[in-house]
């Protein structure tokens, strides 16, 4: 029987097959594959002996936080404990964006910033919804509904951004753990443990834990290139152009950082997360 793998704890996993939720052990054998399930995956299961028999092919795969079968991820980002990064939502979005996962900024905190950094902010935002990107604040939480519908959708962002309290603003009913933040810390405590997929509003939404680092070591430099989205309005002179050592005059995303047509800390940020050790 076909089934959906909504839950792991320790070894057991939690397979919905046609809205039952059955309790399954994995076949010794998915590990001399190296087959490791995970939240989201689609499997076999034989429903009498509660085994999985077998992790049906995946649309795609995420490390962190560990899922599978993505159509899109909630970038939950606060403004104030833990602090706004525009490095930490730049690596969420290109990692999103490298496993074809569409990205959806998701602002948390805005009512613990004053006048001036809200400002700050927005303008920082506009660019980030100029470019492409969907942004939307905790507090629009009728807009934010609707997006969920027909989609898996992966809530993902520093621990202690509000992801479990958004969940439980979104519907009541799921009193999911909501942690204290520690103010002298400004980062959260690692609330939430399990990954957890949820149907609500016509869609399956995961709940993750958060993390305090995120490695792009994994990918190649021209993946990271090709994956900052604004960059492909832009032609250099050489079609293979890096935008590092070639000169201002060769590169148009240079000149475009330079007249700030390109945000500055993109384009920062961009040079930060090439791997310099890695000859690609
Ligand atoms: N002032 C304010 N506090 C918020 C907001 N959203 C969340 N919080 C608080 O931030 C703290 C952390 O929230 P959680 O929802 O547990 O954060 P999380 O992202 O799920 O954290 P992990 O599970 O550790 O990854 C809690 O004390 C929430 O009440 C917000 O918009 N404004
Ligand atoms: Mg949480
Ligand atoms: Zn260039």
């Amino acid at each position: 029987m076909k089934g959906q793998i909504i839950k792991i704890i320790s070894n057991l996993y939690f397979v919905n097959c046609n809205s039952e939720i059955y309790k399954c052990h994995s076949r010794g054998n998915f590990r001399n594959k190296n087959i490791l399930p995970v939240v989201g995956d689609f499997c076999i299961i034989d429903k009498d002996d509660n085994y999985i028999l077998e992790i049906l092919p995946r649309k795609n795969f995420l490390i962190r936080p560990l899922v599978a079968n993505i159509d899109q991820g909630l970038i939950v980002t606060s403004l104030k404990t833990p602090d706004f990064s525009e490095n930490l939502l730049d690596k969420l979005l290109l990692v999103m964006e490298i496993n074809k996962i569409k990205p959806i900024i998701c602002i948390t905190k805005e009512d613990l910033v004053n006048e001036k950094e809200k400002n700050k902010y927005r303008n920082i935002l506009n660019y980030y919804k100029k470019i492409g990107y969907d942004v939307y604040y905790n507090t629009q939480l009728d807009k934010l509904k609707r997006i969920f519908k027909n989609k898996t959708t992966v809530f993902t962002g520093q621990t202690g951004a509000g992801k479990s309290s958004l969940f439980n603003k979104l519907d009541s009913r799921l009193n999911l753990d909501v942690g204290e933040v520690s103010i002298a810390l400004g980062r959260g405590k690692h609330t939430t443990r399990c990954v957890e997929l949820i149907e609500i509003f016509d869609g399956k939404l995961v709940d993750t834990p958060g993390f305090s680092s995120i490695d792009l070591s994994i990918f190649l430099n021209e993946q990271i290139r090709d994956n900052f989205i604004e960059f492909k309005n832009y032609i250099c002179k050489y079609s293979n152009c890096t935008h590092t050592n070639e000169s201002i005059e060769e590169c148009s995303i240079k000149k475009a950082v330079e007249s700030g047509k390109i945000l500055k800390s993109r384009y920062e940020n961009y040079l930060k997360f090439l791997n310099n050790d890695k000859h690609s």
